[in-house]
């Protein structure tokens, strides 16, 4: 098991979109398993391929208090949303210290292949409903800031080069 580097917002990377993966060998699955250990490493709750600049369709979650629920999905597809959508307090490991509101469907259903490459169909509501949503985003190259005003994208655009500049010196 490894520990992969995180991209951090700005870094254009952020913003490819992720094909579909072909085929679940043991490449994908030591991926699965090193994006698992990153994303408990950094107490995040989801993890995309694309923020470790890896451009392939797969999300790792566990949104379980205790840390023990683990979910790998990959090629993931949005196959029914709720007709209701909430504003839901939102945070990001590319954009470390940033949190803000981000309208999101209730409820969602979706299809993705497990570890082994079985098909699953996954119903999921509340805090795993928005995570599954903001992992998606991220496959497609989206960044939750970008559902923010311009105003406020750019203030943090400008928090997080000056902080990597920081932590470069
Ligand atoms: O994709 C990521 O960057 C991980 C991100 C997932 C996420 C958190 C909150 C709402 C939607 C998606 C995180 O894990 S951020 C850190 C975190 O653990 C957290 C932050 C706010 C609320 C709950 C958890
Ligand atoms: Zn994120």
């Amino acid at each position: 098991m490894a520990l992969l580097p995180i991209l951090c917002y700005p870094n254009p990377k952020l913003h490819q979109v992720a094909k579909r993966v072909a085929v679940v060998d043991a490449r994908i699955r030591t991926l699965a398993d090193d994006m698992l250990e990153t994303m408990y490493d950094a107490k995040g709750i989801g993890l995309a391929s694309t923020q470790i600049d890896v451009h392939e369709r797969l999300i790792v979650i566990d949104v379980s208090e205790e840390r023990d629920q683990p979910l790998v999905l990959i090629n993931p597809e949005l196959v029914w949303t709720s007709p209701t959508t909430h504003l839901n307090e939102e945070g990001c490991l590319s954009v470390p210290g940033i949190y803000d509101g981000v309208e999101r469907f209730d409820a969602v259903r979706i299809e993705a292949w497990d570890a082994t490459g079985q098909s699953r169909t996954i119903e999921a509501e509340g805090l795993l409903a928005v995570c599954i949503q903001h992992e998606m985003d991220h496959l497609m190259g989206k960044v939750f800031v970008e559902y923010l005003s311009p105003l406020k994208r750019n203030r943090i655009k400008t928090k997080m080069l000056k902080a990597q500049r920081e932590d470069a010196r």
